[in-house]
């Protein structure tokens, strides 16, 4: 079964003014296709991988073969975390999130701006390439950060949240200013989305 690039849910100037049009045609349609295309070269001729999804072989990437182990962290991380990343954005999104989500990000992180401001860390941390993640570790939120397109699920982590930090998220609109896109990626974030993938993530489904 063929790994497939995931269609958007919105238009890519859905995002404006925070996420530029341009910047959404390049990265679904050229990083995200580059990477699904690619991974699904490396599983070319891996029968026993062939059924498996995506989270999965990241889960199991131990398991993988010497040959295309770096391969499919490479391309598979690069799948997962871009679908991912894709869903936790929206239109008219933003705000702050409400229900066991907001009670669970208070208990862990006192209040939601020293959370946001957590995530925003890590990520203007990460030197070079890669994402800021919130996930859920031993049954607790976590903030981490990770290398160019390593996934949590890698560590056993479940990923609730991620902000991308390549340069292709951003460069376009706000160039060396890392800080900036942090800041306004906020504001595009879904947090229905990011709400159902914790429920999910507390029940041992993701
Ligand atoms: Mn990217």
């Amino acid at each position: 079964m063929a790994h497939t690039l995931p269609n958007l849910a919105y238009a890519h100037n859905a995002l404006e003014p925070f996420i530029d049009t341009m910047t959404m045609e390049i990265h679904h349609g050229r990083h995200h296709k580059a990477y699904v295309d690619n991974l699904n070269k490396a599983l070319e001729g891996q029968a026993a991988l062939a059924s498996k999804s995506i989270e999965q072989l990241l889960r199991e990437i131990n398991q993988a073969p010497d040959s295309i182990r770096q391969a499919l962290i490479n391309n598979g991380g690069g799948h997962a975390n871009h679908t991912m990343f894709w869903e936790l954005m929206a239109p008219g999104a933003g705000g702050e999130p409400t229900g066991p989500l907001a009670d669970d990000i208070k208990a862990t992180f006192t209040d939601f701006a020293s959370f946001k401001a957590q995530v925003n860390d890590a990520g203007m941390k990460r030197f070079g390439s890669g994402w800021s993640w919130l996930v859920l570790a031993d049954n607790k939120l976590k903030i981490v950060s990770t290398a160019n397109q390593e996934s949590p699920y890698m560590t056993g982590q479940a990923p609730i949240l991620g902000v991308d930090v390549w340069e292709h998220a951003y460069y376009l609109k706000y160039q060396n200013k890392r800080a900036d896109y942090l800041n306004a990626w906020w504001s595009v974030v879904n947090w229905k989305v990011v709400a159902q993938r914790h429920a999910m993530a507390l029940a041992g489904k993701l």
